[in-house]
């Protein structure tokens, strides 16, 4: 997969009211390198209808489009990959019904961050990092020391990700992520694209 730095993930919960399509385009004009539909509570064929439009977002800036949960909406739009969790379909499974599509998986510990890596994944998640209420179904935080952890032990990318702030972003990056991944710190905040350069600046510097 093209390299990226900063992911960001949709939660309409946290969009002020503000059109999906218009949050994410600021997003990608402030430096998001990924875009994730992620929808847990609408129809299917809201999600489509979702997912198509920000399939046509992505595809104007040339920007990654991955589909949470939904592998058929994924293929339905060409999103260029999905994004999978613990209990959902097994990676093996996944990989037969995408291709070569790109294919992301949460992980919470080190067992599964390797499993996933040994199975194939693209890249993974790592977290929640610490407390996030943008997740339902939450696990306590694996706080920076798994980030450690995958950091020496993994070798695909992968993206840390659960309550990650402009003021505590720096502890994540020196326990070895260079990668991040944000729901409600980039598309609840009021300056969108701001945010967004503020956090490309931060991982740019750490690269050098
Ligand atoms: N997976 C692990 S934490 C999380 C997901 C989807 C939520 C991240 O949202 P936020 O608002 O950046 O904490
Ligand atoms: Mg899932």
């Amino acid at each position: 997969m093209k390299e990226f730095k900063l992911y960001a993930i949709t939660g309409e919960e946290f969009h002020q009211g503000r059109d999906l399509i218009e949050v994410m385009e600021q997003a990608i004009r402030g430096g998001v390198d990924i875009i994730q539909l992620r929808d847990k509570s609408s129809s299917k064929r809201e999600v489509l209808k979702k997912a198509k439009a920000l399939r046509e977002l992505t595809r104007k800036y040339g920007v990654t489009f991955i589909v949470n949960d939904h592998i058929d909406v994924a293929l339905a739009v060409d999103a260029d990959g999905i994004h999978i969790g613990q209990d959902d379909l097994p990676l093996a499974e996944a990989r037969k019904i995408v291709g070569d599509k790109i294919i992301g998986i949460s992980t919470h510990k080190l067992e599964e961050a390797l499993e996933a890596e040994a199975g194939g994944a693209d890249y993974i998640g790592v977290g929640p990092i610490f407390h996030t209420n943008s997740k339902v179904d939450v696990v306590d935080p694996v706080t920076t020391a798994y980030v450690k952890q995958v950091a020496d032990e993994i070798t695909i990318p992968f993206v840390a990700i659960g309550g990650i702030k402009l003021h505590n972003v720096d502890q994540v990056l020196q326990a070895g992520a260079t990668r991040i991944c944000m729901i409600s710190e980039i598309v609840g905040a009021d300056d969108i694209k701001g945010v967004c350069e503020t956090f490309i600046k931060i991982l740019s510097k750490k690269g050098e």
